[in-house]
């Protein structure tokens, strides 16, 4: 009687976002990958995989992680990693190589180095296909827009995590100054986040930011609303 079990793709889904998320949550990137490599064995497209698991995947995950765990740095920076890492793999596989969201150069403000934040926004920003520059910690106004301007970037992201460096002259108030001098405004726009901003959610006007935002998800969204406004 009957030959083997065939489980349609459409019911498998179900089970890998369930099992795939299992191990992003364990921070279990081995078997993240593992999971990812059987549902494309059994025939779930690269396509499916980036945008019905590890994108809605890392969603929920950043969401409940933020919720349950304020203080587990590590579990939200494999989450964003392991997001990053399958991305990339598929979309090396994927039918038609998927057209680029734009680019970003992202840096800490001048003055600051602390780094994992933004480690964890690039990881978020990849695994939404925008191509990321990351030009690294301490990073002056005119490297920013330097490095925007020869990478044909449309937004410069600046992480800054103290006060100072987020209001100083040499943090996006000077990255804004260069930008209006060079008659560049309208086609680079500035993206500002960082503990000091989640202090003060009104600091990104004062610092003449266009926008901001508290976290990788929601900064992978404000960056592709920028993308898509900015002149070309
Ligand atoms: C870890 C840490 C350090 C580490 C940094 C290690 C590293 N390589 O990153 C070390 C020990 C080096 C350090 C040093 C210092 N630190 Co420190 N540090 C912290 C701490 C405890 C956690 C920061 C962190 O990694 N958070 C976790 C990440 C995931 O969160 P996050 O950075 O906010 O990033 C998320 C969002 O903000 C957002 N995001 C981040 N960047 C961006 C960018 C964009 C564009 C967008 C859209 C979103 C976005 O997405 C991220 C992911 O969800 C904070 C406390 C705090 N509450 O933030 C203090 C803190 C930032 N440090 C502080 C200080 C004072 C210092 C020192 C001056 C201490 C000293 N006396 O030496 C030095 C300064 C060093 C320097 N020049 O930068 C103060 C700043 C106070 C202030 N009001 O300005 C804080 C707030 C601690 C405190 N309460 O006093 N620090």
């Amino acid at each position: 009687m009957g030959g083997p079990l065939v489980i349609p793709v459409r019911d498998m889904l179900h089970e890998i976002i369930r099992r795939y998320n299992e191990a992003v949550y364990d921070t279990d990137r081995p078997r993240a990958m593992k999971v990812i490599d059987e549902a494309v064995a059994a025939g779930v497209t690269p396509e499916e995989v980036v945008f019905s698991v590890v994108i809605p995947g890392l969603e929920g995950m950043i969401d409940s992680i933020s919720k349950k765990f304020t203080h587990n740095l590590a579990q939200h920076f494999m989450a964003a990693q392991i997001a990053a890492a399958v991305t990339d793999a598929m979309v090396a596989r994927f039918a038609v190589p998927p057209a680029s969201e734009g680019r970003v150069v992202i840096g800490n403000a001048h003055g600051d180095i602390h780094s994992l934040g933004k480690r964890i926004v690039i990881g978020c920003l990849r695994a939404l296909m925008i191509d990321v520059v990351d030009l690294g910690v301490n990073v002056a106004p005119e490297d920013f827009v330097d490095a925007a301007v020869k990478q044909e970037a449309g937004v410069i992201a600046i992480s800054s995590l103290m006060v100072h460096t987020a209001r100083g002259p040499k943090g996006p108030v000077g990255v804004r100054q260069l930008l209006r001098a060079m008659d560049l405004e309208g086609r680079i726009k500035i993206v500002v986040g960082g503990a000091a901003y989640r202090f003060n959610e009104n600091l990104y006007t004062i610092v003449e930011a266009d926008a901001w935002a508290p976290d990788g998800i929601s900064a992978g969204r404000v960056i592709l609303d920028l993308l898509r406004e900015r002149k070309p």
